[in-house]
This record gives structure tokens, sequence and C-alpha cells, in this order.
């Protein structure tokens, strides 16, 4: 079974999928296809298959395509061949789900605050909105850090897979913002995760 990623290396959402392909003994199976997503500059490639044109968007053997990332991980659970399941069954499945949306949100913020400070004409920018998206972040950090970390530190499941990835991403393109302070549990915990295997073969790269 060959399946197809439209990929980039330095997408923290594309980094979600291939961690849990990993963790789920699915990596070597995965073909990956160069993509250019970018909101501005649309990649045609991608938009055949997915009408948002973001990455990442997964292509099954039929050509079915599969996006985002929280549902390609959960097909590649599904599969699994090795490793651990990413979504648990029963009460604590929802709790895992909820983990990973708060992570995905704080990446979302993440990488709005980035588009507006990269892509967006300077005379353009609005510094409240921006700030605004950093709030998101730090708020997210703050819950993280408090009354989700028990959950996070449970096992490497999506929601812990989701905030790896955010905080991957803090350090890759906000690498002044200096997120470990106030957060000593988050940033021991993020320090043991880093060395896991996938994680430290999806390092990104941009
Ligand atoms: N909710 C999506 C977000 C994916 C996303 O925003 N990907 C970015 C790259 S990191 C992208 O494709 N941006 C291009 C665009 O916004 O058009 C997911 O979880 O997969």
């Amino acid at each position: 079974m060959t399946i197809r990623l439209f990929f980039s290396p330095a997408s923290p959402y594309v980094r979600k999928v291939m961690v849990a392909a990993h963790e789920r003994g699915l990596a070597d199976r995965i073909e990956k296809l160069p993509a250019a997503a970018s909101p501005v500059k649309r990649d045609a490639a991608i938009l055949r298959h997915n009408a948002t044109g973001k990455v990442p968007c997964l292509l099954l053997a039929d050509d079915t395509p599969l996006f985002d990332s929280r549902v390609i991980s959960a097909w590649i659970d599904a599969q699994g061949v090795s490793g651990v399941a990413l979504y648990p069954e029963g009460d604590r499945r929802f709790a895992v789900l909820t983990l990973e949306a708060l992570g995905d949100a704080m990446l979302d913020a993440a990488l709005l605050h980035r588009y507006e400070n990269v892509l967006r004409p300077e005379d353009k920018r609005w510094d409240d909105w921006a700030r605004g998206q950093m709030e998101k972040i730090d708020s997210g950090l703050d819950d993280l850090e408090g009354r989700w970390f028990d959950l996070l530190a449970e096992g490497f499941h999506a929601g812990a897979i989701a905030v790896a990835c955010t905080l991957g991403y803090l350090d890759f393109r906000f690498a002044a913002k200096d997120w470990r302070s106030g957060h000593p549990r988050l940033a021991g915990w993020f320090a043991k995760v880093s060395d896991r295997p996938s994680m430290l073969a999806t390092v990104p790269v941009g």
C-alpha cells in the first residue's frame, strides 16, 4: 500500500501526521509529494485534491484525499501496524481530542501571527491583531502547564503529539519567545518527548 502526502518540511501540521506515522509504524509507506502551500499563492497540485489548498493532504492508493491533520492522524491510527493507539477508547478519547484541538488552535494562532508578520506588506500590518494571536498562545501555554498537564504526561497520544508539534513550532519560528519561563513542567515534558525517534525524525527545516 502506497500512500502519498503533500508535504512541507516546515509545516507543523505535516509534522503532526508524520509523527503519528512514525509512532504507528507507517512512515516508510508514505511517499512525500512536493508542495508549496501559501494563502496568497495557492498550489494547483494540492488544489486538485483539497479545495483549501492546505497541507497536509494525504492521497490514498485510489487518489481519495484525506485532510486535515486531525483526520489524517485518525486514519493513520486506524491503520496502525505497531505502537500504541493515539486515540484511546471511551471518555478519555474526547479529552485527548480536546487537547489536540487546543494544540491545533495554538498552532493556528502562531501561523496567523507569522503570516501577518512575514506575508502581509509592512504598511498593512495590524499590531493589535498580531498581539491577539500571541495572547491565544500564551493563555494556551498556561492551560497546558495547569489543567491539561496530567493528561499530556499520560502518554504520547494525539493530544500530546499536537502539543509537542506546537512547542516545536514556537522554537522553530518564534525562537526569541521564552515560553519555558513560567511553564517548567511543560518545558521538562517537551525536553523528554523531543528525544523520541518520531520527533527526531521530523525536526522542522525551512
Ligand atoms: N487545520 C489544518 C491547518 C493546515 C494549515 O494551515 N497548513 C498550512 C501550512 S503549515 C497551510 O497549508 N497554509 C496555506 C494556506 O493557509 O493556504 C490542519 O490541521 O491540517
